[in-house]
């Protein structure tokens, strides 16, 4: 009877762990020039929407920046997204991959022990 307890209890931590590391986000921060005007940034973002295993798009038009979000567990092809940029009438000044823990709402920078 104990054991089954202790079998579930087991369970039930692994579950837990499993889903936790499932909350690992990849996100990319693209420079995008030429970006100046909310329908730049709404055709832009439509295009980026299509592209496979994007969760969400934001645009911040006055640093001309764009952070795209993969679905939790994905990473998106590079190529992809500036192809989308390209689709859209823009160009790609930088483009950079940032691996994110997704623990609750903050956008946690990890300073340390993230050693690469
Ligand atoms: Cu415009």
């Amino acid at each position: 009877m104990l054991r089954g307890v202790i079998k579930v209890m087991v369970v039930m931590a692994v579950v837990s762990l499993t889903a936790g590391s499932a909350m690992a986000q990849t996100k990319y921060v693209i420079g995008v020039d030429g970006l100046s005007c909310p329908f730049c940034a709404y055709g832009l973002e439509k295009k980026l929407k299509k592209v496979k295993d994007v969760e969400s798009v934001t645009i911040d038009l006055n640093e001309g920046e764009v952070v795209v979000i993969a679905k939790a567990g994905a990473t998106i092809k590079e190529e992809s997204l500036r192809r989308a940029v390209k689709e859209a009438g823009f160009s790609v000044s930088s483009l950079e991959k940032v691996e994110s823990e997704a623990k609750g709402q903050k956008s946690a920078l990890s300073p340390a022990g993230n050693r690469t």
